[in-house]
């Protein structure tokens, strides 16, 4: 008796569990990364993301100080999945989507005043410090070295 209910008890353990479905069509979480603002022209806002994996993330890469700036990560890049890539704009008061991209992604750039939303969905966990944006200024330093860095963490 006792046997018998432990090898049912296996055969329900051995039952292959339900599908999650498609990842990709669940409600987004909704993240906003400032890069770059008035008043800290170079830096991510915040400079620590945290994401988890199997969640879809409408990632919001908002430019709101007068230069150009990336968002680099390349172990981030190769630890999602991308759905796409929307440049929206408000267009006669009106949000309007511009444009959309489809594919892997590396990196973003979002020029001043303006935004990109990254609809990914991350597949592998791990703690990134590439987080960075390249990009050479006026000065001759890159924003990296006037400390334009940060984190990824997903868990
Ligand atoms: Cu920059």
């Amino acid at each position: 008796m006792r046997a018998t209910s432990a090898i049912a008890a296996l055969a329900v353990a051995a039952l292959p569990a339900e599908a999650a479905g498609d990842l990709s069509r669940q409600d987004p979480i909704e993240v906003t990364v400032d890069l770059g603002t008035p008043e800290t022209p170079f830096g991510f806002s915040p400079n620590r993301i945290e994401l988890e994996t199997g969640k879809l993330y409408k990632l919001v890469l908002r430019n709101r100080s007068e230069l150009p700036h990336y968002f680099t990560s390349h172990e981030f890049s190769s630890r999602v999945f991308t759905r796409k890539v929307q440049v929206v704009a408000t267009v006669g008061g009106r949000k309007e989507t511009l444009a959309e991209f489809k594919g892997a992604i590396r990196e973003i750039e979002v020029y001043p005043g303006h935004s990109a939303e990254w609809w990914l969905v991350p597949v592998a966990t791990g703690r990134l410090t590439d987080l960075q944006c390249g990009i050479r200024d006026k000065d001759g330093k890159t924003h990296v070295e006037h400390g334009m860095v940060g984190e990824i963490v997903i868990r």
